[in-house]
């Protein structure tokens, strides 16, 4: 049957009043477009992110449709997963059960992957991850991948980074967020590379995404006469602690994490924003010609400069166009049974090596990306107080 799920693609709309034919898709039976699922948090406090995301899926599809890469062309398919595990389960079995992707890039917390992959694993539809970060991800299952590198590869690099710039530096306050899987994971890796580097952590402070209020945690921790402060939340949380240490006049850096690598903690932090260290797996100053070309067509479209979380949700879609054009060349994907394109995807995604804008980058048998190159940004704040960016350190 053919599908007639246009009523999926655009944003905001809902399924109700769609025509959802159930599109098993078998030989003979030839597929006009080859759907890919996209599971972003579009709303909600995760939204910061999934926003920034669904930028670089939308030129991904204008790109690799232009140049042709598949036949038929490929066609995303985007739900909001809101910013919760139930609205990621919910996306995860629409995407699979109606609108019969080949494979899910998504969802956009660690958190919410914990609970939806499973059901693409059982169902045998690949997911490759945009922005999952916490270690355990590709261990979830055979078709479960990433290209954002795990924070136990990241995050270190902040703390080398303060200490380039701060080589004093001995007393840290922890922070984190106790309810979010990526802020657990993330802290022990911090923990960790603190105490390998031999400074000293006076505190560990713990809060809940939800929450604005940081002034009792930030007393705790001031007493104690930090000169770093280390912190692993998302961005509004994040923000606001951020803002609240600078308030209660704490002067010495801070590290954030990569809930706070995104310019849309800026409106959050203000001019408090200033100075972050941020380690990120991605930079627009990267000069291969891929990245420059990759940036050009993204301003072109968007009129802004690609963040790490556009350009890794771009290099997700990447990597199944270019499994799906090299599947093409000794198969007929317009009529494969879905099942075992699925299959095959899976299989064709894990053996390529793709020069992204994140540079080369191939995957371990288990599915985690293998990247070279890493980075770490500094938060210049604009006179303004509202606006800014990451400059790259050297
Ligand atoms: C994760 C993350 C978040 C900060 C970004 C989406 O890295 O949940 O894994």
């Amino acid at each position: 049957t053919v599908q007639h799920l246009s009523c999926l693609v655009l944003l905001g709309t809902t399924l109700w009043g769609c025509s959802q034919s159930q599109g098993t898709s078998s030989a003979g039976n030839s597929a006009s477009e080859l759907p890919i699922g996209v599971a972003l948090a579009l709303t909600g406090n995760a939204s910061l992110y999934g926003q920034e995301s669904l930028n670089g899926i939308k030129v991904a599809e204008t790109r690799f449709n232009a140049q042709k890469l598949t036949t038929p062309p490929i066609r995303m398919v985007i739900q909001d997963t809101g910013s919760d595990e139930a609205g990621a389960v919910n996306a995860f079995q629409t995407l699979i059960n109606q609108a019969n992707v080949l494979g899910i890039i998504g969802p956009t917390l660690s958190q919410q992957a914990f609970s939806a992959d499973p059901i693409a694993e059982r169902a045998g539809v690949p997911v490759v991850a945009p922005s999952n970060t916490a270690v355990g991800i590709p261990e979830i299952g055979l078709f479960i991948s990433r290209v954002s590198a795990p924070v136990s590869v990241v995050a270190p690099a902040a703390i080398k980074a303060a200490l380039k710039l701060n080589p004093q530096l001995k007393r840290v306050a922890v922070f984190y967020a106790q309810d979010d899987a990526f802020s657990r994971s993330e802290t022990e890796i911090f923990q960790k590379t603190l105490k390998a580097q031999g400074l000293e952590i006076v505190t560990v402070q713990k809060g809940q995404t939800t929450d604005t209020d940081f002034q009792s945690q930030v007393s705790n921790a001031l007493r104690l006469n930090p000169d770093l402060v280390v912190i692993s939340g998302l961005a509004a949380d994040g923000g606001n602690l951020i803002r609240q240490l600078r308030e209660l006049n704490y002067k010495g850096l801070i590290i954030g994490g990569n809930g706070v690598n995104t310019v849309n903690l800026f409106p959050v932090c203000r001019a408090a924003c200033d100075g972050v260290l941020v380690a990120q797996a991605y930079s627009p100053e990267n000069p291969s010609p891929t990245n420059q070309t990759f940036r050009q067509a993204f301003e072109a479209q968007l009129q802004q400069v690609p963040s790490q979380f556009s350009a890794q949700a771009y290099t997700a879609a990447q990597v199944l166009v270019e499994s799906l054009n090299a599947l093409g060349k000794t198969n007929d994907l317009a009529t494969m049974p879905r099942g075992e394109l699925r299959q095959k995807l899976n299989q064709q995604l894990l053996q390529g090596t793709y020069d992204t804008p994140l540079g080369e980058i191939k995957f371990t048998p288990n599915g985690d990306v293998i990247q070279r190159q890493f980075y770490v940004g500094q938060i210049q704040m604009n006179p303004d107080g509202n606006s800014g960016k990451f400059a790259l350190l050297q």
